[in-house]
Order: C-alpha cells, then sequence, then structure tokens
C-alpha cells in the first residue's frame, strides 16, 4: 500500500522544520528491497511504521493521529538518504518527572524500522534535538573538569589523563590485580576496570575493590599525585548495579571522589546508564561501547553509527564515552571521526547532516583507547588537535617492557613529543621510556619511523 501521500511531504523546508521546533529530524541511509515500491514509498512506509502506522489504513485513525505522523521531508535517491520529521509529542516521558528517553527515542527511529520486508536496509547517521526537546534529557553530571580538580589540575584545558586498563583482561585474581594497578599508577593518572572485569568467581569484586583501594591510597602516598580508577559497575540488575556502587565508594571512603563508575552502556542501554547517572550524580559516569560494532561497523547497513551512538550517551548523562582511535588504534575507525569527538565536546557542532546546538548541557569527554602505545599518539593528537581527554592504553602500558609504570610516562611524554612539534625519534633520544617504547612495540616502531633502530641504535 503506497502510504506517500499521508507520510511524506516534499514540500517541507528543513529549516522550517528547525524554526518550528517541534520535531526531532533524522537522517538515514536506505535501499528498498527490490521487488517491492518505489524509493519515497518505501520511506513512507518506514515513517508510517515508526510512528502512527502500520502497513494497511486502520478504521481507528482519527484527525489527532494524522497530525502526528512522522513525515519524509526529503529524499536524496541517488545518495540513499532518506530525511524524516518526528513530532516531539510522539515520544515518550517519564511519569515521574516529565523528562524524555533515549530508549523511547530508539523504539521509534530505530525499532521495528530495522526489520521491515520491504527496506534492504536503513542506518541512522545523524539526528538532531530541538531545544524544547533537547533539555528533557539528563545530559552529563560531572565532566573531566571533575577529574582534573581531583587530580589538582587546571579545571579548564587540564590537559592529557593518562590511562591504562588493567590487563589481562581477565584471569588476575584480586591481589595480582591490585598490583597491577598500583604499578601503574606510580606513572599514570587513571585505571579502568576492563569492560568485562566485575565479580568473577575468581576475582570477587568486594575483596578486589578493597586491595584497590589500598593500592590507591599507596600509589598516591608514594607519588604525591591524585590517582583515578573507573570501577565497573554494569549489571543487568538495577539494584545489583547500586549495591556495587555503594560498595566501592564505602571502601574507598576518603578517595571516593576519585572513582568514576564504568558501564557498558551499549549491551545494558540507556536504562543501565540512566541508574548510574541518576543514582550516582557526583561520579563521572563512564560509558564503555563494547558491543557497538554490531551496528555502528561501516559494514552494517543497519542500526546506527558510532557518531550516533556517541550524540546518544551525551544526552543521557555520559561523562566520557569511547570514541575511538580515529585509525591511530586496533579498533575500526577512520580519521575523520573526529567530529564525534568536537560533537560530543563543544556547546556548537555539526555531524554529517545537522548542526546541533547543546544550549550549555556539560560536555562528553572522548575516551581514546584501543590498540594504543606512546608510538601511536603524537599523529593521534596532531590528527584531533588538542590532548583534553582521557586515553587508556592497555597493551601500551601492560606492554611496554619496564613495566606499565614506565608504559605510561611513556605515553605522557609522547604527548610533550607532540606539543613541543619535535621528531619522535629525535625526542626519543633524550626521553627514556619513549624510547624503550620503540624496543617495546618495534612493529609499530618499524611501521612508523622506518629508521628509528639506525637513530637510536638499536641492533636490528
Ligand atoms: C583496549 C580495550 C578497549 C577497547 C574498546 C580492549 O585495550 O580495553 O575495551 O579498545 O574499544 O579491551 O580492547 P588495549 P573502543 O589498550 O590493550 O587495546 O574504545 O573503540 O570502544
Ligand atoms: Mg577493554
Amino acid at each position: 500500500m503506497d502510504q506517500s501521500n499521508r507520510y511524506a511531504d516534499l514540500s517541507l523546508k528543513e529549516e522550517d522544520l528547525i524554526a518550528n521546533g517541534q520535531h526531532v529530524l533524522c537522517a538515514y541511509i536506505m535501499k528498498p528491497k527490490a521487488g517491492f515500491g518505489g524509493y519515497l514509498e518505501t520511506a513512507a512506509h518506514f515513517a508510517a511504521e515508526s510512528s502512527t502506522g502500520t502497513n494497511v489504513a486502520v478504521s481507528t485513525t482519527d484527525d489527532f493521529t494524522r497530525g502526528v505522523d512522522a513525515l519524509v521531508y526529503e529524499i536524496d535517491e541517488a545518495n540513499e538518504i532518506m530525511k524524516i520529521a518526528y513530532p516531539t509529542v510522539l515520544f515518550d516521558r517519564n511519569i515521574t518527572d516529565g523528562r524524555a528517553m533515549i530508549a523511547s527515542f530508539l523504539t521509534l527511529t530505530i525499532g521495528n524500522n530495522q526489520g521491515m520486508g520491504d527496506v534492504e536496509y536503513a542506518k541512522m547517521h545523524d539526528f538532531y534535538f530541538p531545544p524544547e526537546y533537547l533539555r528533557l534529557f539528563d545530559g552529563p553530571a560531572t565532566t573531566i573538569s571533575d577529574l582534573w580538580r581531583v587530580l589538582g589540575r587546571p579545571v579548564v584545558d587540564g590537559g592529557f589523563i593518562v590511562g591504562t586498563i588493567v590487563k589481562p583482561k581477565l584471569g588476575l585474581r584480586p591481589k595480582p590485580f591490585a598490583d597491577a594497578c598500583y604499578q601503574f599508577w606510580l606513572g599514570g593518572d587513571f585505571i579502568k576496570n576492563d569492560e568485562p572485569q566485575g565479580n568473577q568467581l575468581f576475582a570477587p569484586l568486594k575483596e578486589t575493590i578493597s586491595l584497590v583501594a589500598d593500592a590507591m591510597r599507596r600509589a598516591q602516598d608514594k607519588t604525591g599525585e591524585a590517582k583515578l580508577f573507573s570501577a565497573n559497575i554494569t549489571a543487568d540488575d538495577h539494584y545489583e548495579m547500586v549495591a556495587r556502587g555503594e560498595y566501592i565508594l564505602e571502601t574507598f571512603a576518603e578517595n571516593a571522589d576519585h572513582v568514576a563508575f564504568l558501564v557498558d552502556g551499549y549491551v545494558t542501554g540507556p536504562a543501565a546508564i540512566t541508574t548510574a547517572r541518576r543514582r550516582f550524580p557526583n561520579q563521572y559516569l563512564h560509558y564503555h561501547r563494547a558491543g557497538h560494532g554490531a551496528v555502528t561497523s561501516p559494514q552494517s547497513m543497519r542500526g546506527y553509527t558510532a557518531f550516533v551512538l556517541s550524540k546518544m550517551s551525551r544526552l543521557q548523562g555520559a561523562s566520557g564515552i569511547h570514541t575511538g582511535t580515529m585509525s591511530f588504534g586496533k579498533m575500526e575507525g577512520e580519521a575523520g571521526d573526529t567530529d564525534m569527538a568536537y560533537m560530543i565536546q563543544q556547546d556548537s557542532a555539526d555531524g554529517p547532516f545537522y548542526h546541533q546546538e547543546w544550549l550549555g548541557m556539560n560536555p562528553t569527554t572522548p575516551i581514546i583507547s584501543g590498540g594504543m602505545n606512546a608510538l601511536r599518539i603524537p599523529g593521534f593528537f596532531e590528527n584531533i588537535g588538542h590532548s583534553n581527554l582521557i586515553m587508556t592504553a592497555g597493551g601500551g602500558s601492560y606492554g611496554h617492557i619496564d613495566g606499565a609504570a614506565a608504559g605510561a610516562i611513556s605515553m605522557r611524554q609522547a604527548e610533550q613529543c607532540w606539543k613541543e612539534g619535535a621528531d619522535p625519534v629525535a625526542f626519543a633520544r633524550d626521553h627514556q621510556e619513549f624510547a624503550r617504547a620503540f624496543e617495546s612495540f618495534q612493529s609499530d616502531a618499524d611501521n612508523f619511523f622506518p629508521n628509528w633502530r639506525q637513530q637510536l641504535g638499536h641492533a636490528a
């Protein structure tokens, strides 16, 4: 059934929709399945199933219903681009406080429409929220400024937070885990649980956290510097998350404000992120996106992009989210992914299809992770243009031949190398830990700096 006479209005102008402020706008890359309707007909069916319709007309539809239809307002068939305007009144609101929710945004805009028989694929590449709707989202309660404050740094441009992930990913029992933390903290600032680390039987959370809190105290005494720990409180159950968070804060005690909470936000969804955001508003909320590649990978033609995931995380209240390494690490990504970082950090930014004003909503920190080490850092910072972020390098720290503290120091030296605009190999001559990163990660060294062996006098 061709519903384009109801669910499409190509006379609508995007600038008018934005000026009226009553619609969420979404841009998709969509391809109709062969043998079904044309492009506009399929797009209109997509809009129907994503708002007030279904695949047939129903007798219960009235004039009000028609007034809140989602409408296709732009198509570019050659480039498979479809833009849909969703009236903000379509989206669900809390009965407790009237605020909006990402679950409802997703259920409509990336819901049943992902499995429609007449759609080959559809993937959301950008969205726009109008001011009246944007302000109904929690946004981040804490930011990187709160971490810089704990570290004793300026709360503006407080600079690079050198981090790691305790490796191996799983398998360390409480004491070796805490020892690994202590070793890194002798050189670095920030340690996170790896995304699956929680309360495994071989590493009970309560025993591990107690030893990590002690390691933090000893590392702070030893170095005279404040240290940070991002503790994983991910769980299916809201009360389990709360129990974990409460235990962790109680155990870190006088260092509780040195603790961030890690939540695997893709696998647990907006409910878990909101549990952490609203129950523990004083803690930096660290959004780990493990699993996101299932929908965000460029190989996936469905779901939404990593850019969309990052923008949604700021609305949910993530203080920081992993934004990839923009092709400088081991995970999928490209140099142009910087737009993801700018969109979550700035108050006014351009996405691939929409400009977004954030109206003073707190920024979300890009957290850089995935195969990073000191050798990859100068190029990374040159690409993104600043170092006001958190970088966590697991292999890049615990894989350094002189240990985790040296790995941390090599990362900090790498940032200094970038700031000075120095040639990394020449810089290595006067910076021991950075020089030893060449020997620690020789395949990277050979790849990025082919003459390093001769220049640093290292035997082949
Ligand atoms: C990195 C990491 C991160 C992923 C996340 C891992 O470890 O801890 O979870 O990089 O990817 O488990 O692989 P290494 P992203 O530093 O040892 O590579 O940040 O892209 O979500
Ligand atoms: Mg990990």
